[in-house]
């Protein structure tokens, strides 16, 4: 008896791709409401504010993009006052964003796929690129950013989310200088007599790389910047940071431009992993005028990464939390990402990865074979020795699936926690809110945007964090639903 459920178990999926594939569609209309329709109770200590990014649209006109990290970025916002909360979305009029939706058509091939209409000739020798804003949102220095690693911010007015224009920190980026997605927080920074400090890095890939480093104060300011060149071609999506290191993943791949110059393929889909080569991890001081100069590189067997989770200091040795691929999953021309075969795709798994500075090597250890995608942890803890993460996970242990659960793992005690939203539930990327006046590092709630495919709108959840076996806190269920965002930022304010 016990083994026919098992069978069934293994067999069933927890999903199904029509369900899924509802987060995939457009969304057009812009909104600016007080959320009314609520199940359970919105915590009164919880106040502040979730800002979200990712694609909002996934087509211009009819015309559908190739690839959904192509899609124009659009901002959500909930803010949480009083034990209720307001929602409101906005997209980033880009320059990009606005000349398709006056033209009525793509005029931009994308990163990742989307071309043109017309075949390749419309597109061959095309190498302009369209700012699509639509990775990050930071609130940072009283300014809120909206974030695409290939180019330079978009300011947005915090209170009506309009695009005030792009961001050059008072001349310190020149046009079309990028500005990374990944920006980590520093919660108290020793140069900056304690203050918090935001350290972000832009990469300019080519024969040999260009890692450039900013770090900007309180205030907004950047206080410090520095750039490395590494050799090889770099496709660097995020880093991490201890209080006196940038780590960067130097992911095993060779970039063939040609079908991207002949108006074939993007140029993200001109990266292919390669695995018998080794992932360099190249450790670069944060603060080269204290005489810490020396930039290391490391290597370790193959794998590509998107996501690190944290990394710390102990003693001579760095420990970095990541979610490793064994390989990289393209769209191919002429095919729709949304008939992805979930199956055949390699999941994402969480690593820990040890360096050792002095000797120069590094061991690695997965901590998780669940499906895992989309990070948090306290933000006082980052670069810090730290205990607990949360992170968007597959409903079903092994195998990889869309994301339905949320994981808690107790890195101490190697305890898990899940909650899932399947089989109906689709999980966005979860965001750690401290409880005010707590001491517990898991004292607070995981903040998480989920796509509800039974009634095709979105619900954000609040879990308490110390306890997610008791089910959400509250579901605050949207009048519409939110397409599968990347990554966004909880502010106090
Ligand atoms: O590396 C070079 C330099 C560079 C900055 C070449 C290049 C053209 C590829 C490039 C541009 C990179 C860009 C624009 C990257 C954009 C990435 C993006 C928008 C999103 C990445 C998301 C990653 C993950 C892991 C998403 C996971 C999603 C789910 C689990 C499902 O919802
Ligand atoms: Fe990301």
């Amino acid at each position: 008896q016990s083994f026919k459920t098992q069978e069934k178990d293994i067999l069933q999926k927890s999903y199904t791709r029509e369900d899924w594939q509802g987060g995939y569609k457009s969304l057009t209309q812009e909104f600016d409401y007080w959320i009314d329709d609520i199940e359970g109770k919105i915590p009164p200590e919880l106040r502040g504010t979730l800002f979200r990014n990712g694609p909002g649209l996934f087509d211009v006109n009819g015309q559908s993009i190739h690839h959904p990290f192509d899609g124009d970025g659009m901002i959500s916002r909930i803010t949480f006052v009083n034990g209720r909360a307001h929602y409101r979305n906005r997209f980033v009029h880009t320059e990009g964003y606005l000349a398709e939706k006056q033209a009525g058509k793509i005029l931009h091939r994308g990163v990742f796929g989307t071309q043109k209409p017309g075949g390749w000739l419309a597109n061959i020798f095309d190498f302009k690129i369209k700012n699509i804003a639509n990775t990050n949102v930071i609130y940072w220095g009283n300014k809120l950013l909206a974030l695409w690693e290939a180019a330079e911010p978009y300011r947005l007015d915090p209170k009506t989310l309009e695009t005030v224009g792009r961001e050059y920190f008072n001349g310190v980026l020149s046009e079309g200088e990028a500005f990374g997605a990944h920006p980590r927080f520093d919660p108290s920074c020793e140069q900056d007599n304690g203050a918090p400090c935001l350290v972000n890095f832009s990469i300019k890939p080519g024969l040999s790389t260009t890692i450039t480093i900013f770090e900007l104060n309180l205030a907004g300011e950047v206080v410090r910047k520095q750039a490395h060149n590494v050799p090889g071609f770099c496709f660097i999506h995020d880093f991490a940071i201890t209080p006196n290191y940038c780590i960067f993943f130097q992911n095993p791949v060779t970039f063939n431009p040609i079908p991207f110059v002949l108006g074939l393929r993007g140029a993200g889909e001109c990266i292919q992993v390669q695995p018998k080569q080794p992932t360099k991890i190249i450790v670069i001081p944060r603060f080269p005028q204290l005489g810490q100069k020396e930039v290391k590189i490391l290597e370790v067997g193959s794998g590509f990464i998107f996501h690190h989770i944290n990394a710390f200091a102990v003693g001579e040795e760095i420990f970095v939390d990541s979610i490793c691929y064994d390989s990289l999953p393209g769209v191919e021309p002429a095919s729709d990402f949304r008939q992805v075969d979930f199956e055949a795709i390699a999941p994402g798994q969480l690593w820990r990865f040890y360096l050792n500075l002095k000797n120069g090597t590094v061991e690695r250890k997965l901590i998780e074979a669940r499906c895992c995608e989309f990070p948090t942890i306290h933000p006082a803890y980052v670069g810090r020795s730290y205990r607990y993460l949360y992170i968007g996970a597959a409903h079903a242990a092994s195998g990889n699936a869309p994301l339905q659960a949320l994981l808690k793992i107790d890195l101490e005690s190697g305890e898990r926690q899940l909650w899932s939203a399947a089989p109906r539930g689709f999980m966005g990327e979860p965001v750690f809110v401290p409880r005010p006046g707590a001491e517990n590092e898991d004292d607070g709630w995981i903040l998480a945007l989920v796509y509800d495919a039974a009634h095709h709108r979105s619900d954000v959840v609040i879990l308490d964090a110390s306890n997610f076996d008791k089910g959400p806190v509250a579901r605050l269920h949207l009048k519409h639903h939110v397409p599968y965002g990347l990554h966004g930022n909880f502010t106090p304010e």
